[in-house]
């Protein structure tokens, strides 16, 4: 299919609840939403960039200026069969993965539906659901939290992830463990601890955690291996894991037992069924992380998980956990067992509504084949 048209529009939705982490506090969700246009069909993806580099140094600025400059200036005109074909295009150009990912994502989503099958088939996925779990950020109190955590567990989803600051875990996780008893229950540090924290991490290990994820620096692999060596809870890495390199070597120097799979941190859903791929291979479990992303981003995620090595409930929860009204229809629901299922239409199998969409952008671009 000729590339003929891409667009790209960046979106400010409101949060239904504050999103707080070890690096900051997100009341809106921003992205970039690309539309990618042939033969009549339109593929969507998302660039699930913030406003500020805190958790990759990717911003909304960054990744409009290197899709305007850089990007798709490669894709325009050209002829592409299969989604692989974009990797290679955009190999020129170091870096940049959420840039990548909402560009690689909508040309997914358009060949898929060009063939009439859905995402999920077209990656390889086996599961016609998935299971859930959900991410509270940190709350203003301790009362706070573990209302928020009745009303999930109320909800469904089958575990809990807190996200953890240096004063804001021990006694959160005692004060948890003593409500709620042995629910599914994993911490998310966002990079905010250092090897000098080695023995809190050995004191959380009294409670029995699915998992601690990325307590140590941002980019680091070694010593996380450090300190997985030292502790019983299993550490996932997060934002270390930029493609399948980085997981083999925390494979091999044992930095991790987990990965959190992010297509967008890996540049693509390519890329990131390559870790899957790989971690199944070595034993490891995987599962999907998300950024607050729209329907559209969730829509990949969610056809992503569908591989058969994504066994751990992710970070992929309903629509109106994150917004009071999506940009899809049909929403992301949890069904009572706290599953959700893949969608089974042509390419991400949800329709984009193009007035809420258009209610949410602020700024548009459109590039044109010659
Ligand atoms: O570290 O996994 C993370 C959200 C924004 C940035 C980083 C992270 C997160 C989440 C939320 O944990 C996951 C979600 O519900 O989309
Ligand atoms: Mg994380």
């Amino acid at each position: 299919m000729r590339i003929e048209r891409v667009t790209l529009r960046h979106i400010q939705m409101p949060l239904r609840h504050p999103f707080r982490t070890s690096f900051g506090e997100e009341r809106t969700k921003e992205a970039i939403i690309v539309a990618v246009q042939s033969a009549g069909l339109t593929g969507y993806g998302e660039t699930p960039v913030s406003a500020a580099p805190l958790y990759s140094y990717e911003t909304v600025g960054t990744a409009w200026h290197v899709q305007r400059d850089f990007l798709i200036p490669r894709l325009l005109g050209q002829e592409i069969e299969h989604p692989r074909q974009v990797a290679g295009l955009l190999a020129p150009v170091r870096g940049h993965p959420m840039a990548r990912m909402g560009l690689e994502a909508a040309i997914w989503d358009l060949l898929a539906k060009a063939e009439g099958c859905s995402l999920s088939q077209m990656l390889g996925g086996t599961r016609t659901s998935i299971p859930c779990g959900v991410s509270i950020g940190i709350q203003p109190s301790l009362p706070a939290l573990l209302e928020r955590i009745g009303s999930f567990l109320a909800q469904g989803y089958r575990r809990i992830k807190l996200k953890i600051e240096p004063g804001w875990e021990l006694a959160v996780v005692k004060a948890v463990r003593g409500e709620f008893g042995d629910i599914a229950l994993m911490l998310d540090a966002n990079a905010a601890f250092t090897l000098d924290d080695t023995p809190l991490f050995q004191a959380l290990d009294a409670y029995g955690l699915m998992m601690v994820e990325q307590p140590l620096g941002h980019d680091d692999l070694y010593e996380h291996s450090l300190l997985q060596r030292q502790i019983a809870t299993p550490i996932c890495l997060d934002e270390s894991i930029r493609h399948a390199g980085d997981a083999r070597a925390a494979i091999e120097w044992g930095s991790c037992r987990v990965i959190n799979i992010k297509a967008a941190r890996m540049g693509g859903l390519l890329e990131a069924k390559r870790v899957h791929d790989l971690c199944q291979e070595r034993g490891l479990p995987v599962w999907c992380g998300g950024l607050l992303e729209t329907g559209i981003g969730r829509a990949h995620n969610v056809a992503l998980a569908s591989l058969p090595n994504f066994c751990l409930p992710g970070d992929i929860s309903a629509s109106d956990r994150y917004f009071v009204e999506d940009i899809v229809q049909p929403p992301f629901v949890l069904n009572p067992d706290g599953t959700m299922d893949v969608p089974c239409g042509p390419g991400i199998g949800v329709e984009v509504k193009a007035d809420v969409l258009q209610q949410f952008t602020i700024s548009q671009m459109v590039f044109q084949a010659d």
